[in-house]
């Protein structure tokens, strides 16, 4: 592991250390405190990852998955079932080897999600991570419902060292997003990220525009490859499932950003969000600053999520 890769995933075990605990703790005492594998340590072990927010999907998969292997490879020992069940989310959450095609493509990202999840925040850091790749980043301000959300945006511009393009308060958000693309075409951008409000007088009032504003890129940037990332803040759980599922009816997802995984004990939702939407977790985020957003990378997920310190591979 490389320096840089060896400190994000420092970053991302840490994050992940209260979902850990509530995890592990819960695994840990059924894999030691059952003498066999019986329909009690089945029934204990869906209720612990129900509990870890897993979802109730992913752990029917993980309990069905396991019960095959069990009587497939003639597992007697419980203890033996923990490294099966860490396989099986592994291989679950693999996100692939297309989920970052944008990164290389002349591409649009479009970043939706309720208000506070994390949007403005996560813009600035892909930002940053496009820019150290000298890719030709421009950003769109288009969250016009509220003038701090223009200047927060601008902050991490400047951070990025990036250009933005934005409106006065009260703008057409699919204007912002019109004189975005024509900059970016005339600049021979590489991404364009948009950034878009979270809320405004209601949601059906949010949910059209979302709409309009996909229409605006649609018609005036046909070439451009196109990404929609819906960021969902990790701390709401369940919530956080619900929003992505709504927003999934206004615009094709292609990706989920989960923010503020540092600090929740919630992180499971990751592995309930790719059960029940088929939407890759592209990236997540453990904390406020320019580094705090990774690739969603199963191996280490797992590898964070389930190994304390001291027995990691
Ligand atoms: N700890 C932590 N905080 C985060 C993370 N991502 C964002 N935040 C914080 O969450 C708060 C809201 O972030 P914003 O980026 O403003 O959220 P937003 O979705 O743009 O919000 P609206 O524009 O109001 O819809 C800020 O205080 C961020 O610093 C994260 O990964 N970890
Ligand atoms: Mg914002």
């Amino acid at each position: 592991m490389g320096e840089e890769k060896k400190g994000f995933f420092k970053r991302l075990v840490s994050g992940l250390t209260k979902t850990r605990d509530n995890i592990v703790s819960g695994m840990d005492s059924i894999f030691h405190g059952f003498s066999k594998i019986d329909d009690d340590f089945y029934e204990e072990l869906e209720e612990t990852l129900i509990m870890g927010d897993l979802g109730v999907r992913a752990t029917m998969d993980i309990i069905e998955d396991l019960k095959v292997k069990v009587k497939e490879q003639h597992i007697k020992e419980p203890i033996e079932c923990r490294q099966l069940v860490i396989d099986s989310i592994r291989e679950q959450m693999d996100v692939g080897e297309t989920a970052y095609e944008f990164e290389n493509r002349q591409s649009v990202v479009f970043v939706i999600g309720v208000n506070g999840v994390g949007k403005t925040t996560t813009i600035g850091k892909l930002a940053g991570k496009l820019k150290a790749q000298n890719k030709k980043v421009i950003l769109a301000a288009a969250d016009t419902f509220r003038a701090a959300a223009g200047e927060q945006l601008r902050e991490w511009s400047n951070r990025a060292g990036v250009e933005m393009i934005g409106g006065q308060e009260g703008a057409d958000p699919a204007s912002v997003v019109y004189d975005a693309v024509a900059a970016a075409k005339a600049r021979r951008a590489d991404v364009l990220l948009c950034d878009t409000a979270g809320r405004l007088h209601n949601k059906k009032n949010l949910m059209e525009e979302l709409k309009k504003i996909n229409r605006v890129i649609d018609r005036e940037y046909p070439d451009a490859f196109r990404e929609t990332l819906v960021v969902l803040d990790a701390t709401t759980g369940q919530n956080a499932l619900a929003q992505a599922k709504e927003f999934n009816e206004v615009t094709d997802i292609t990706g989920i950003v989960l923010t503020k995984m540092d600090g929740t004990a919630k992180g499971g939702i990751a592995v309930a969000i790719q059960s029940e939407l088929g939407i890759p977790v592209k990236y997540i985020g453990v904390g406020e600053t320019i580094d705090d957003l990774q690739k969603f990378d199963s191996e280490e997920f797992v590898n964070a999520l389930f190994y304390r310190e001291e027995e990691r591979p």
